[in-house]
């Protein structure tokens, strides 16, 4: 028997004709839920669900079930596209109980990922046998939300609070067969997962055993203080309501009812459903993987194999290029022409590596390995053999023509040749080859081997065949690659160039720069911009061109506050002094009178009296400076849309994922608000820095947003 319904489903996949499948092994009737891609349980699977239960329920044949999945999944979790319409019944809420109250028993057969309202599904099961390799986690942190389905009561029940909390908390997904999720699968399977659990079924009629009810077993004893400890934790994540309802709804098996404290956490998860944190971070869901599965212009073009890769530059990006690709299984060159430096490097490589060794993230054997593919050299004649170059070398373009004219003459033909600028135009830097076709940009964010953001910049010259090699490569690395184009830092600098600017000037109308990070901080940023400045080192930001060129002018005056740290020596962390003071050794910044002083003094000369600025008038000019360039690279196709944006700003510099992005954020605000906004900046401040973009202006005016309504 096969239930379900034909066509397209709310997730926008193609629904198999059959969404659940009913088969029968003797006495035991097999249900498998097939929803390709993850069997995400959307309102037609949950019906087609819900009708298979009910039917081996009633057939006195049938003396217990087994509940799988077809695919490469087991449940991953509720549709997440039908959170933007109203619950349809059957709730997975009810379908769960249904299965655990059942009178015959249920056993879970579980491979793949197993998660969110999938694993609230297999742990309303009696028993749980899981494929070797399955993992296990309640995600819905992640999206704002917690589990609504019974998780929060069942977790507990079968791996303890303190991993239940952890898992709910991190939103992370774990190995069944981690030693802390002890409790949550019976067995696992040997063979072939279907033929297991089967088995599993029969010795469990044999035994006579009865249904084991998650509900129904003894909560397990929890270590001093847990709901303390993490609530503190939960209301230490500012801007998001869940983690904190995630440990009072968790608190509550200790409290009232199995019934009562689930209902509760029903309501409490449709009440984040609706909450802008929860529709901010599904946006940054489907946003992620809009981009990771159509890069614009990437599809086109065969990716070469890439097995060999050179990296010019040993400096600390290039260590951390050179760590990813290693930990991606490529072989990798480093080519720095100072000795000292590149000792240096190989050292930092070794010892990077001897860290995870000792906590245990790899083996001596993969150590060895690892090392083993990395070999060094202070010529670039090492490059001969490689099918790819990633020149990660100072940022200068003389330096940048030297090294690409040497590349060209040495790199073996058809190797793909790339630059890690973050500024420089990359099409100038092709044409210092005489194949720009094969020659993209790959700006990775430090620590490389960390960050999950890359922009891959093509040019006018690039061809599909580079640009799709380039992507594949950062896919490898299990890299985010956003495609764009331009020059005058892509996407993120070009944005963060224009928020320095607004800042720096604050900063000499008033503003003191804790006061400024404290306001951004208290948005949602990890750290404020002048603490990142300071971290990454003032220097750096100065010597960007295009905050040099024209930003940090106005009315035939020149804020040169940049020029007059880095001439005081205050370039930051590494001076022990920069916007900030800091103790020898201590990363914490704290308010230094030096600063405040160079500021009322540059004040003095500018003729500017100086006032306090609000904490929201900081956000706002922060915020709309930024999107206001967003919408000129969306309008000069710097990006293929809006989302692009989004991304970059979320994987690469640290805005908040709960607002979902400064685009997203733009609309939400609503763009005739922005316009208005914008419009009265320029007569406080002057138009000729707030002149709304052209893009803005015209949404604005047709009452529209960045992005496009997703289809339901
Ligand atoms: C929940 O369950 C609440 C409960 O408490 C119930 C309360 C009532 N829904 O990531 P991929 C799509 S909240 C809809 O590229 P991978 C995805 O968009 C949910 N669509 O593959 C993509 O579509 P496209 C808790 C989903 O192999 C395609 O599937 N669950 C869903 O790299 C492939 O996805 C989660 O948060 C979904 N739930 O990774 C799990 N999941 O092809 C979210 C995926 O059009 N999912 N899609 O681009 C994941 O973590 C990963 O997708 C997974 C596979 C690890 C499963």
């Amino acid at each position: 028997m096969k239930t379900g319904r034909a066509g397209s489903d709310s997730s926008g996949h193609k629904a198999p004709v059959n969404l659940v499948a009913l088969t029968r092994d003797g006495e035991i009737a097999i249900v498998t839920i097939d929803h390709p891609p993850v069997n995400a349980l959307s309102q037609p699977v949950r019906a087609a669900l819900v009708a298979a239960i009910d039917k081996v329920l009633v057939d006195d044949e049938v003396r217990a079930i087994v509940v799988a999945c077809a695919g490469r999944t087991f449940c991953a979790g509720a549709d997440i596209r039908e959170f933007d319409l109203a619950p349809q019944p059957p709730h997975l809420v009810d379908i769960v109980q249904r299965i655990e109250d059942a009178p015959k028993p249920v056993v879970a057969a579980l491979h793949g990922e197993v998660l969110g309202g999938g694993c609230e599904l297999a742990l309303a099961c009696h028993y749980r046998v899981a494929a070797p390799g399955t993992r296990a986690g309640l995600p819905e942190v992640t999206l704002g939300l917690l589990p609504g389905s019974g998780g929060t009561q069942r977790m507990p029940r079968l791996v303890g609070f303190d991993t239940a909390l952890e898992m709910m908390l991190d939103g992370k997904p774990r190995l069944v067969t981690a030693p802390e999720l002890t409790g949550l699968v019976d067995e696992i399977a040997s063979g072939d997962l279907k033929a297991s659990a089967v088995a599993f079924a029969r010795n469990i009629l044999a035994a006579d055993a009865t249904p084991r009810r998650t509900r129904s077993l003894p909560l397990l004893a929890a270590s001093p203080d847990v709901f303390a400890r993490h609530a503190d934790v939960a209301a230490k994540r500012r801007g998001e309501p869940a983690p904190a309802r995630i440990v009072a709804a968790v608190k509550r098996a200790t409290e009232m009812n199995f019934t009562d404290a689930v209902a509760r956490a029903r309501a409490d998860f449709l009440a984040l459903r609706d909450s802008p944190e929860s529709r901010a971070l599904r946006h940054v869901f489907f946003a992620e993987r809009e981009t990771a599965r159509s890069p614009a212009g990437g599809s086109a073009g065969m990716p070469r194999d890439i097995e060999r890769v050179a990296v010019i530059g040993a400096g600390t990006m290039g260590q951390g290029i050179a760590i990813a690709l290693l930990d991606a299984g490529l072989t990798v060159t480093l080519v720095e022409a100072s000795d000292p430096a590149l000792a240096r490097a190989n050292e930092r490589i070794a010892a990077h590596y001897q860290g995870a060794l000792e906590k245990k993230r790899i083996d001596a054997t993969q150590k060895e390995a690892l090392l083993g593919r990395l070999s060094s050299s202070s010529t670039l004649s090492a490059i001969a053999d490689s099918d790819c170059v990633i020149e990660a070398v100072f940022e200068d373009i003389g330096v940048k023509r030297q090294v690409f004219e040497e590349i060209d003459r040495v790199a073996p033909g058809g190797a793909l040749l790339t630059t890690n600028t973050s500024y420089l135009d990359v099409a100038e830097i092709a044409g210092f080859t005489k194949r720009p076709r094969d020659v993209v940009g790959l700006h990775f964010f430090s620590p490389a081997n960390v960050m999950r953001l890359v922009e891959v910049v093509r040019t006018d010259a690039s061809s599909p065949d580079a640009l799709a090699s380039a992507l594949a490569l950062v896919k490898r690395m299990r890299k985010l690659g956003v495609v764009c184009k331009g020059k005058d830092g892509f996407v993120g600098n070009r944005m963060l160039a224009q928020r320095t600017r607004e800042c720096l000037f604050m900063l000499e109308e008033g503003a003191l720069p804790q006061e400024i990070d404290a306001a951004l901080e208290s948005f949602g940023f990890a750290l404020g911009p002048f603490g990142v400045a300071d971290l990454a080192g003032i220097d750096i930001g100065w010597r960007n061109a295009i905050l040099r060129r024209q930003l940090l002018e106005v009315g035939g005056r020149r804020c040169d506050l940049l020029d007059q740290m880095v001439a005081a020596g205050r370039l930051g962390q590494k001076t022990n002094a920069g916007w900030f003071r800091y103790e020898a050794g201590s990363r914490k910044g704290r308010p230094d009178p030096a600063v405040e002083a160079l500021l009322i003094e540059h004040s003095r000369k500018a003729g500017i009296t100086r006032h306090s600025i609000a904490s929201a008038e900081i956000v706002e000019r922060s915020l709309l400076a930024m999107i206001n360039e967003a919408a000129r690279i969306v309008e000069e196709d710097v990006v293929s849309r809006a989302s692009d944006v989004d991304v970059v700003w979320l994987t690469g510099y640290g805005f908040p994922r709960y607002r979902g992005g400064p685009l997203y954020y733009a609309d939400q605000l609503g763009l005739p608000h922005v316009l208005a906004r914008i419009e009265s900046l320029a007569e406080r401040l002057g138009a000729e820095y707030w002149t709304p973009a052209p893009l803005l202006q015209r949404l604005a005016q047709a009452g529209q947003g960045f992005h496009a309504a997703r289809p339901a």
